[in-house]
């Protein structure tokens, strides 16, 4: 019998696929092992689900975002080490990347593996797997970190291995109609590329991959995905690369691959405005055709100086010429905005919703979504931050409950913050596709939003009577 090798996906709020597990699953040789992907968002007992795959099992592994996610990693590897107080828990994914040393001050975490997973995981667990190996030494295995006679080892990282020589992603791994009916669309989420070259201050990009980034040749992913397709009949792929469009070139060899292969899907990917700027219509022309649908821009703020000051790299004017070609190409957009970073003016503040009332009004196919900062780590303004006394989680349970440490950005005054929360309720009745009965309350929703006047709001008062999900936090 082949050893198991036992990955866990912790609960989330959306049901993307959980790609980080398939990638590390997906490297391991299968003829050594059994790989079994549990996935907390699918379980009505996760807990039960994990303890019930540990016979025969290697080790358990798990993907940790930072906030609620380390919430649920903290209580599987906690009932794991209970249950199998031998068996080796090992933590990949963002926040280990960030905090490889200070996740290990949780007993319950034997190993933390940093940045790309595949071949630092593919060695620990033929580690592992070595007679008498039951607690890991893993000296000389790079991009992991580990505990060796009580104390931490941080072993040197592992430099970024082009994707070209990884495999492919075994979707056979995780029940994939499942996913299509928890989204509610015969959506495939796929990732064709790791890493980011650009430097947002506020992103943790830039200190896990070092500003490298890889790519799948185009060939490879073409056939690949209409392999995919003819085994699942999905309609969409939803590329989740953090910078979809960084490479022209490859850009266009994906378009000419999904045209020449007839794939007839609709795709979406990520486009950052200075890629949107560059990209000429003939390109982007070739791009609907082969089933471009909507891209996901992120703005992150309509004053210049903010977008300098976290080194977005990007110009307000690329942002307009991305918006009108977009428009020109009836594409669908998301536009992400960022409000309320550390010591930002309400004048930038006002200046977001000003950008956003006028790319909402542009297209009824954009959308905008508006955030609240919160000090995500593992970049410059974090460091900042710290560095001048703000006060980050220090323990496991801090992190997990990160995510709402406050309803609200510290550094928007309440004033703006009812502002941008009924901006963000208004905007979806003002703008968009809607039924012409809909009409007046759009035109109505219209009018306050261009004057941000939200006083006396009746319509919004009956809409969350009929849609309580729809009240504000
Ligand atoms: C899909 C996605 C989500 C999904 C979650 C998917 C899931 N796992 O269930 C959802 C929609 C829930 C989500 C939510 C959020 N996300 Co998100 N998301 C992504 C996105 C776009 C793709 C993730 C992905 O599949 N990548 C592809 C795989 C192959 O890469 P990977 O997961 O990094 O896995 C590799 C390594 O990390 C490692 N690895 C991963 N897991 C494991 C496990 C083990 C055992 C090992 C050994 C290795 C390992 O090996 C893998 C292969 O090399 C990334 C950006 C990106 N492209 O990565 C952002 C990203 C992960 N998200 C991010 C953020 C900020 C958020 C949000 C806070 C956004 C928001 N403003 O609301 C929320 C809330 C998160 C939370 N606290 O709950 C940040 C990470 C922040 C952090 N410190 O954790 C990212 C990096 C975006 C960014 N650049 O800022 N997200
Ligand atoms: S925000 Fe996007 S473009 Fe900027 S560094 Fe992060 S991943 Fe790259």
């Amino acid at each position: 019998m082949r050893p198991k090798v036992v990955l866990y996906n912790p609960q989330a709020v959306f049901y993307t696929m959980p790609l980080g597990l398939l990638a590390i699953g997906s490297y391991l040789d299968r003829h050594r092992y059994e790989v079994v992907i549990i996935d907390g968002r699918l379980e009505s007992d996760p807990v039960g689900a994990v303890l019930a795959q540990l016979e025969g099992a290697l080790c358990l592994g798990i993907s940790v975002l930072t906030g609620r996610p380390i919430h649920d990693a903290l209580r599987i590897s906690r009932a794991v080490k209970a249950a199998r107080p031998h068996l080796p828990v090992v933590w990949g994914g963002w926040h280990p990347s960030l905090f490889p040393r200070e996740t290990l001050d949780e007993p319950s975490v034997d190993v933390t593996v940093i940045a790309q997973g595949e071949e630092t995981f593919g060695e620990i667990v033929d580690r592992l797997a070595e007679p008498a190996m039951n607690l890991p030494d893993l000296t000389g295995i790079a991009g992991c970190a580990f505990r060796r006679d009580g104390a931490v080892v941080v072993n040197p990282p592992r430099p970024l291995r082009d994707v070209n020589d990884l495999p492919p992603h075994d979707y056979t791994l995780i029940p994939v109609e499942r996913f299509f009916g928890l989204k509610g669309k015969r959506q495939l989420d796929y990732i064709s590329s790791q890493g980011c070259r650009f430097r947002c201050t506020f992103c943790a990009d830039p200190y896990v991959y070092k500003r490298g980034w890889v790519g799948l040749e185009p060939a490879r992913l073409g056939a690949e995905i209409e392999a995919l397709a003819w085994r699942y009949r999905f309609h969409e792929v939803a590329f989740q690369d953090e910078t979809f469009f960084t490479s022209r070139a490859r850009v266009e060899a994906i378009a000419d691959e999904f045209i020449r292969r007839r794939l007839d899907l609709a795709w979406t990917g990520t486009l950052r405005a200075d890629q949107g700027h560059r990209l000429d219509d003939k390109l982007l022309a070739k791009c609907t055709r082969s089933g471009l649908r909507r891209v996901m821009v992120g703005v992150e703020s309509g004053s210049q100086t903010m977008l300098d000051w976290m080194k977005k790299d990007i110009t307000l004017e690329q942002v307009w010429q991305t918006a009108e070609k977009c428009r020109r190409h009836r594409l669908g957009a998301i536009f992400n905005i960022i409000v309320g970073f550390p010591g930002e003016p309400d004048e930038s503040v006002a200046d977001s919703l000003n950008i956003a009332k006028q790319l909402r009004a542009m297209s009824p196919d954009f959308q905008v979504a508006i955030f609240f900062y919160k000090p995500y780590p593992g970049n410059p303004i974090a460091d900042e931050l710290l560095r001048r006394g703000y006060r980050f989680p220090r323990t496991l349970e801090e992190w997990a409950g990160f995510d709402y440490i406050a309803g609200r950005s510290e550094w928007v005054t309440e004033e703006k913050w009812r502002l941008v929360e009924n901006f963000k309720f208004y905007q979806q009745l003002a703008w968009g596709h809607h039924h012409p009965l809909r009409w007046p309350v759009s035109l109505a929703a219209r009018w306050r939003c261009q004057r941000d006047f939200y006083d006396f709001p009746l319509e919004k008062a009956i809409i969350e009577r009929l849609r309580p999900a729809a009240r504000l936090s």
